[in-house]
């Protein structure tokens, strides 16, 4: 495989000239608009920090603010802290007591509002279930549930009382799930009957019943089931001494369960990134220093006002979920939206119906979302009075500047700053971001790291690059949300994060060029760098390339063996509705990469396709494509949303070579 270690580092092609300053309206009322807060962090980032933390409810102070034995860092340390108070009990004190915490809307259009002290009382009736079913502090717990506000109930309880949570999106299947809980050793699995998907309903419970069959989970004691999709009780299964109904557990149990004294390095949550290979890596986030920067980064990079209603689309089974949907805007009391379903249900533009009903005014989505609205037309938005909207973020890829422009222009009306925001589940909170009242943004350009943050570029040796050059993304210093380690495998902690570089550095995966001005612009992971005729080249910069042409959608590339270049390119293309993918096309679009970044770039091969392989959480994956375009029979395919996608691209990649 093509890798940056074997030449040099990754070349920089792609020319980006448009730069949005922000609007001086909008920096005169941001949460952050004083200058002095890059240099001020920068000079003393453990007082930033600390800072923030005191923002927040302890129940007894820290002794020191970080502790740094590589590569493990602490953070608040000696301090006590409960999560579900921070996201709770402190708003109860103010005028957010009957503010809407959450509004809900379900795939099939009903509707729920909880407000602080609402979501504040259901939490703790359901933490008083949890206790009566004998979860103890440090007990594990696994949540499965859709999108609905229990989801965050639960999460949210398992914090009260101090049970660390692993949530399991419910997409995924019963293997996915049984594993997940072996490796946590959960003793309780809460669950619904179902949820609802495109008009269907995702059997969550049956799926829940295939990973527990023949005692495969022995872990698990009690299994909590929320009536979500049926009137009928007695359509759902129950086995008798395990299965519990949510609702008929809430009849015996404590209506107050008092906030846990959380040490802040005690476990919070383990989070399952299934990786490209190999078994899935449970990320380690700890309580006091992740509150404290998904607190701090809520509040700066989406610029969070008491009035706004705020909106990410993601699901809580991915990272963003947790920080951005349930942890963030929470402690930081803000309203809530959370939908259940998917964006072209019951049509196309349900997303922007909800954006005018509700009134939203932040919206933060990923790129293979905007991708695919910039497919469907702009008839969708056009229908909809989406003047609310105020600002707009990004996160999950690389975002072409094309799609971008799109943004900024058919959702945001050409008003709303957008952010571009670049982490992982490992660093737990937004790391690389522009802060939207202070940073000139650039289509395409996450910007610059957020204040405390020390991001670098770096050549294969560890050695910066300077800027115009492209390399390895790396941290330089430790962070207050950063996993702490992987659960139950310390050696591969260290292994998979610390060994590329000997331990000076975070190794985030990612690779990345710095342009002149500092900014940062990430170029998709490093195992997916091409190296054709000694050139190491980004898959995002060719992808970009082509989705700058006005027909085109959506595109993967991937370098495929080649006996003279070494590799040559291969794109997979998905263009617009309306256009036809014909051979003159192909041919029109090679050519347009070729002027755009040079002839060194030029697509050997262009495969027009409707769809692209894509992880659940909406990725491309690149590795089923490389498989394809070298004739390789398939490798794993079980993290993928639609396997169909990829075996069908075979099929036409090889009868159109033959
Ligand atoms: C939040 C999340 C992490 C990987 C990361 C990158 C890619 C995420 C951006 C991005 C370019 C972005 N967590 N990534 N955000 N690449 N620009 N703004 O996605 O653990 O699921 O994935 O996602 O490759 O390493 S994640």
């Amino acid at each position: 495989m093509a890798s940056p270690t074997e030449s040099t580092a990754i070349e920089a092609l792609l020319h980006e000239e448009r730069v949005f300053p922000p609007d001086p309206a909008f920096t005169r009322n941001a949460n952050v608009n004083d200058p002095g807060v890059y240099e001020r962090a920068q000079s003393d980032p453990e007082a930033f920090w600390a800072d923030w933390a005191r923002q927040l409810d302890w129940i007894k102070p820290w002794d020191t603010v970080c502790t740094w034995d590589p590569p493990h860092a602490q953070w608040f340390v000696g301090g006590q802290i409960n999560v579900s108070a921070n996201c709770l009990d402190r708003h109860l004190k103010t005028a957010r007591r009957n503010k809407a915490a959450i509004i809900f809307e379900g795939e099939p259009g009903d509707t729920r509002v909880l407000t602080y002290h609402d979501l504040w009382r259901e939490v703790n009736r359901f933490a008083g279930v949890l206790k009566n079913l004998g979860v103890n502090k440090g007990d594990r717990v696994t949540i499965y549930l859709p999108m609905i506000p229990e989801a965050a109930v639960a999460m949210l309880a398992c914090t009260r009382i101090g049970a660390p949570h692993s949530v399991v999106f419910g997409g995924f299947s019963a293997d996915s799930l049984r594993e997940r809980i072996n490796d946590s050793q959960s003793k309780v699995l809460i669950t619904s009957d179902g949820g609802f998907r495109r008009g269907n309903v995702v059997p969550l419970k049956a799926a829940c019943d295939a990973a527990l069959d023949g005692g495969a989970c022995p872990s698990i004691e009690s299994v909590i089931v929320f009536n979500r999709t049926t009137t009928d009780e007695s359509q759902t299964p129950m086995q008798a001494g395990r299965d519990h109904w949510w609702h008929r557990l809430l009849e015996d149990a404590p209506r107050l369960v008092e906030p846990e004294p959380m040490d802040s390095e005690d476990p919070l949550y383990i989070l399952y990134t299934s990786g490209s290979t190999g078994k899935p890596k449970g990320i380690l986030h700890t309580t006091g220093g992740y509150l404290t920067q998904v607190h701090a980064t809520t509040k700066c990079v989406f610029d969070l006002k008491d009035e706004d209603v705020y909106w990410c689309t993601a699901d809580v089974g991915w990272v963003t979920g947790h920080s951005y949907v349930v942890y963030g805007p929470l402690a930081a009391g803000a309203t809530v939206l959370m939908y259940e379903g998917a964006p072209d249900f019951p049509a196309r533009d349900r997303f922007w119906a909800l954006v005018e009903k509700y009134g939203v005014t932040i919206l933060y989505t990923a790129p293979t979302a905007i991708r695919a609205f910039m497919k469907w037309g702009t008839e969708h938005p056009d229908k909809h009075d989406m003047t609310s909207l105020r600002l707009l973020g990004s996160v999950g890829e690389p975002i072409n500047p094309e799609a971008w422009m799109w943004y900024h222009e058919h959702i945001g009306g050409g008003r709303c700053p957008v952010v571009d925001t670049w982490w992982q589940t490992e660093t737990g909170a937004i790391m690389i971001t522009p802060l939207p009242g202070l940073v000139a943004t650039k289509p395409g350009s996450a910007t610059r790291p957020f204040p405390g943050i020390e991001a670098d570029v770096v050549d294969e040796q560890g050695n910066s690059v300077p800027p115009g050059g492209g390399g390895f993304l790396v941290l330089r210093r430790p962070w207050p949300s950063m996993l702490r380690t992987l659960w139950g495998d310390d050696a591969r902690y260290r292994q998979v994060y610390w060994s590329r570089f000997d331990g000076r550095f975070y190794f985030a995966g990612d690779g990345a060029k710095r342009d002149e001005d500092g900014y940062f612009w990430l170029l998709g992971r490093v195992d997916d760098v091409m190296l054709v005729a000694g050139h190491n080249i980004s898959t995002m910069e060719v992808e970009s390339a082509l989705v700058d042409h006005p027909s085109v959608a959506e595109a993967a590339v991937i370098g495929r063996t080649h006996e003279i270049k070494g590799q040559a390119i291969a794109a997979f293309v998905t263009v617009k509705d309306g256009t036809g993918a014909t051979p003159e096309f192909a041919a029109e679009l090679k050519e347009h990469v070729s002027k755009k970044l040079g002839a060194i770039c030029r697509p050997d091969d262009i495969l027009f396709s409707a769809e692209l392989p894509k992880t659940r959480s909406g990725k491309i994956m690149r590795r089923l494509l490389r498989d394809i375009a070298e004739g390789r029979a398939l490798g794993d395919t079980t993290t993928l949303a639609d396997p169909n996608v990829v075996s069908s691209l075979k099929d036409r990649y090889e009868s159109q070579e033959g």
